[in-house]
């Protein structure tokens, strides 16, 4: 797609029939479209498969929103979300719809500010902003926002965002016992009858294992893209990954596998030409920790752009939500529902205490990723990716695994001093 041409699409109407700022929100749209041609649009070599994804930002504000309010015409539950120990399976079963709720843009922080802490984490107070600024379409579309207990400012800031928005809270315990256990499934049992109490019909046992087989198929397609990005040299960049990693929580589940398939299809066959986004010699580095929302892509664009080339996000957005499957092979609603329990249980968010599993994860990626180096990131604030962090490091010191910390937050303020250590940790790599 030409970068001149790209452009978010407007919907004005229908904005201001879901009681949006319209004003407001038109200048982050232009800024938006800007800002992707910028740092997409300019990449060269790009697969042409990601025609799609370039095609789904330019509709962000208004294509798929239309499919969610045409779903909420026929009484689908239409759920917004923000973590990924959301048990999406059962909205599906329901016939609804999941979407990952912004929180990636420096823009509705101060929004937020007016009304949360300022020192707490930028996600949080983006994704609050958006809210409480009316400047996104989706959060204004979804019958309801599902929270849960994993981090201080998130499940605290439920019941503020209630106030606006009903928001759902489930409890995630922060240990991984036997009777944590039990009460996740009760949780997941729980959240099964609001799902069924929205969508006003009971879930039955073919519709949750037609949903667990979408939600597996989606994250086989993810992890294909992943495998592949092992190859050398890459053939796509780690900013259309992220992206790709990014579209994955808004886009029809069915629909988002066949393009990510048909995209690895395209990659594969670079790979066999041994054709690359950049060449064979370029550092290779995966990066770990927080999540980075849409449109965060502050740390991809400053390592790329400084000639290496992002391998792997151990990261929610990323590996984090699409390492597990569900077993679909289980006969009752009991067992399917405890096959989903188990089946999330195994995210390895720093919320929960112990988490060793997180370090052999990340040495697990490091080394089927081909990486050469890993950075950790940490948003601001985030108190439990923070702590964990010096794990990880002492998990590469061990390893030898050259090693970046850096901890961040949506604004340009530390861009000219990030640049001068990402550039001497890709020398490091290159020595
Ligand atoms: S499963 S990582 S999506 S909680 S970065 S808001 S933890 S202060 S996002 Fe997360 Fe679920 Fe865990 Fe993943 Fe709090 Fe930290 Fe902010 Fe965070």
């Amino acid at each position: 797609m030409d970068a001149a041409q790209f452009e978010v699409k407007p919907y004005p109407e229908m904005w201001k029939d879901l009681d949006m700022d319209v004003d407001r929100f038109e200048k982050a749209r232009v800024m938006l479209g800007e800002a992707y041609a910028k740092t997409y649009l300019s990449q060269a070599n790009r697969p042409a498969k990601m025609a799609y994804f370039d095609a789904m930002i330019s509709e962000i504000h208004g294509g798929r929103v239309k499919e969610l309010l045409a779903a909420k015409k026929e009484g689908r539950p239409v759920v917004g979300t923000f973590c990924v120990y959301i048990p999406e399976e059962i909205v599906i079963a329901a016939g609804g719809i999941c979407v990952g709720l912004c929180g990636g843009s420096q823009g509705s922080v101060p929004d937020a500010e007016k009304i949360l802490p300022r020192n707490i984490c930028p996600m949080v107070k983006s994704a609050f902003g958006f809210k409480a600024g009316r400047i996104c379409p989706y959060f204004q579309a979804v019958d309801f926002v599902y929270g849960e207990t994993t981090c201080d400012a998130k499940k605290k800031t439920w019941e503020i965002l209630d106030r606006m928005v009903p928001t759902y809270v489930m409890e995630i315990p922060q240990m991984k016992k036997a009777r944590d256990r039990e009460l996740w499934l009760e949780e997941v049992k729980d959240f099964n009858a609001k799902v069924e109490e929205v969508a006003g019909r009971t879930i039955s046992e073919a519709d949750l294992d037609s949903a667990i087989s979408v939600m597996n198929e989606k994250r086989r397609a993810l992890q294909r893209l992943t495998a592949l990005r092992g190859a050398n040299p890459a053939p796509i960049s780690g900013k259309d990954a992220l992206l790709i990693e990014q579209i994955a929580f808004y886009d029809e589940p069915v629909r988002f596998a066949a393009q990510v398939n048909e995209l690895c299809d395209e990659l594969e066959e670079r790979v066999q030409k041994g054709r690359g986004v950049t060449e064979a010699a370029a550092p290779r580095v995966m990066v770990s920790g927080t999540p980075m929302a849409l449109p965060n892509w502050k740390i991809h664009n400053l390592v790329e752009t400084a000639g290496a080339v992002i391998v792997g996000e151990e990261s929610c957005i990323g590996t984090r939500y699409f390492k597990d499957l569900t077993d679909e092979k289980l006969s009752s609603m009991e067992e399917k529902l405890a096959a989903l329990t188990d089946r999330y249980m195994k995210i390895d968010c720093s919320c929960f205490t112990p988490n060793d599993e997180r370090i052999e994860q990340i040495a697990k990626e490091y080394e089927n990723s081909g990486a050469q180096g890993i950075i950790h990131y940490s948003l601001q604030f985030c108190h439990t990716y923070n702590i964990e962090e010096i794990k990880v490091r002492e998990m590469c010191e061990r390893e030898n695994i050259p090693y970046l910390s850096i901890e961040s937050d949506y604004s340009a303020e530390d861009i000219g001093q990030l640049q001068t250590r990402i550039e001497a940790f890709l020398e490091q790599i290159r020595g």
